[in-house]
């Protein structure tokens, strides 16, 4: 996408009518424009921006927070379009913003891919601490948990939920971590299975990952 076409989505991110969103996902999908480069580069791109605004206090916590309804009305408009090949079920999935973080929109990108991919996905939400994790472990007898962060200081706690996990289960699942403070290092530093750099990338990842566990 060209800057001023990134810069149009960024504008319908600020605009407090939710309208302008929509019509322009759907103008952009009415011209053949694909859903994946309307999420990474249109919606992504503008609400990257939006991140810049805010750090650089051109921006404050309301404005964002219109921007996150608005990104999530214009990923709502492409959930159809995105899930389009929805296959069977591949195994189970657990997934949850980690405690003390409530930032879930890539979390539920995530959530959309892999459900869009056919494993069954259990989401938990936000803020989801070490015990709900485990109990859902055990609940749900998950092939996978996803662990997603958005802050620096919630970061560290992905490492003390896999420490759970492992302490609690002799057999544990995998656990995959994401999200945009969270790195490959990092993930092998706290002994994650995966990481993945976005929510397509967390499908791959994770249907590489298995795949190969049944090689085994
Ligand atoms: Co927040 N916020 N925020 N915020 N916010 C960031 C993260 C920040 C970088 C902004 C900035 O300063 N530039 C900054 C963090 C700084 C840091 O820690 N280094 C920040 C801050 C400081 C805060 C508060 C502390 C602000 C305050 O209150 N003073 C506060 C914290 C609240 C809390 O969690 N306890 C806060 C609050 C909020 C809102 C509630 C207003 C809102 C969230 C609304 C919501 O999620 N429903 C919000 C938003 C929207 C943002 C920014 C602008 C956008 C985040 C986003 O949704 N991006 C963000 C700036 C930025 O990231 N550029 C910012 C789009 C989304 C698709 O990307 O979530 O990264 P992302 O997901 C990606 C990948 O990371 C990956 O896949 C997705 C792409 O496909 N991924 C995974 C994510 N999870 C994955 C899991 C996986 C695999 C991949 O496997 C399991």
């Amino acid at each position: 996408m060209e800057k001023e076409e990134i810069e149009s989505f960024h504008r319908a991110l600020r605009d407090t009518h939710l309208a302008t969103m929509e019509t322009l996902v759907k103008e952009y999908l009415g011209k053949g424009v694909s859903p994946i480069i309307i999420l990474n580069e249109g919606l992504i791109g503008g609400m990257s921006i939006i991140g810049q605004e805010f750090k650089a206090s051109q921006i404050w916590v309301p404005e964002v927070l219109l921007a996150a309804r608005n990104m999530s009305r214009g990923i709502e408009i492409l959930k159809p379009e995105l899930l389009e090949n929805k296959v069977q079920a591949k195994g189970k999935f657990v997934i949850g913003t980690v405690k003390g973080d409530i930032h879930d929109i890539g979390k539920n990108l995530v959530t959309m891919m892999m459900t869009g991919a056919g494993y069954e996905v259990t989401d938990l939400g936000v803020d989801v601490s070490r015990e709900r994790y485990l109990d859902a472990i055990f609940k749900d007898r998950p092939d996978l948990v996803g662990l997603s962060a958005l802050l620096t200081t919630t970061m560290r706690e992905m490492k003390d939920v896999i420490k759970t996990i492992h302490q609690a289960l002799p057999n544990p699942p995998k656990v995959i971590v994401g999200g945009a403070p969270v790195t490959q290092a990092f993930a092998d530093e706290i002994r994650a299975d995966g990481y993945a750099e976005d929510a397509v990338r967390a499908v791959e990842f994770i249907n590489r990952l298995l795949s190969k566990g049944e090689g085994e």
